[in-house]
C-alpha cells in the first residue's frame, strides 16, 4: 500500500469525469487499498479516486469515530437511486479544497447501488452523514467540487485563495 498525492484546487484534473470501472480484480483492489490509506493519513472521511489523479468510478469511505473500530466502505461504479425531496444541510469540506469550511443543502436519503471490495452488486440506504458523504463523492465523479454548490463569490474567494497559497508554495 502507498500514500498517493492529494490533487488540489484548481487541479483541471478535478474537473473530469471519470470513467465506469470494467473488471473488479486485483489491481483496482490495489488501487482502493492506496486511497484508503492516502484518505487515513490525511485524515478524511472519504475520498474519490480522481482525487489522486485516477479518472475512474471508484470511491472510498469509513465514518467510524475515532475510539470505534475502523469501517472502510469501498464503492465502484456506484448510482444514486430515490434521493428523497427532503434537504439536508452539513458543513462539508473537501481534501481538494483544503482549509475551508462550508453549508451545502442535499438530499438527506438516497439509496446507491454500486459494486462492492470483492465486484459483488450491493443496494444500501443512506441518510445523515452517509448520504452526505456518499453525494459529495459521487460530485467528484462527475468533475464537480462542494464549492460549486455555494455562491460565486465564495467559489472565486476560495479559489483565489488557493492559486495563491500554490504559487508561494511553488516559489519556495
Ligand atoms: O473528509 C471529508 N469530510 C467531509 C465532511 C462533510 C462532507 C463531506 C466530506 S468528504 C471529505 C473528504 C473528501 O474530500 N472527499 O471527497
Ligand atoms: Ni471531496
Amino acid at each position: 500500500m502507498a500514500i498517493r498525492k492529494i490533487l488540489t484546487a484548481p487541479d483541471p484534473r478535478l474537473r473530469e469525469i471519470s470513467n465506469p470501472v470494467e473488471r473488479v480484480d486485483d489491481d483496482l483492489r490495489a488501487l482502493m487499498d492506496d486511497m484508503l490509506e492516502t484518505m487515513y493519513d490525511a485524515p478524511g472521511i472519504g475520498l474519490a479516486a480522481i482525487q489522486v489523479g485516477v479518472p475512474l468510478r471508484v470511491i472510498v469511505m469509513d465514518l467510524a469515530g475515532e475510539d470505534e473500530d475502523p469501517a472502510p466502505r469501498y464503492f465502484v461504479n456506484p448510482e444514486i437511486l430515490d434521493p428523497s425531496e427532503e434537504l439536508a444541510v452539513y458543513e462539508e469540506g473537501c481534501l481538494s479544497v483544503p482549509e475551508f469550511f462550508d453549508e451545502v443543502e442535499r438530499p438527506a436519503q438516497c439509496r446507491v447501488k454500486y459494486l462492492d471490495y470483492d465486484g459483488k452488486e450491493q443496494i444500501l440506504d443512506a441518510e445523515g452523514l452517509l448520504a452526505t458523504c456518499i453525494q459529495h463523492e459521487m460530485d467528484h465523479l462527475e468533475g464537480v467540487l462542494f464549492i460549486d454548490h455555494l455562491s460565486r463569490l465564495k467559489r472565486d474567494r476560495v479559489l483565489k485563495k488557493l492559486k495563491k497559497e500554490q504559487r508561494l508554495a511553488a516559489a519556495e
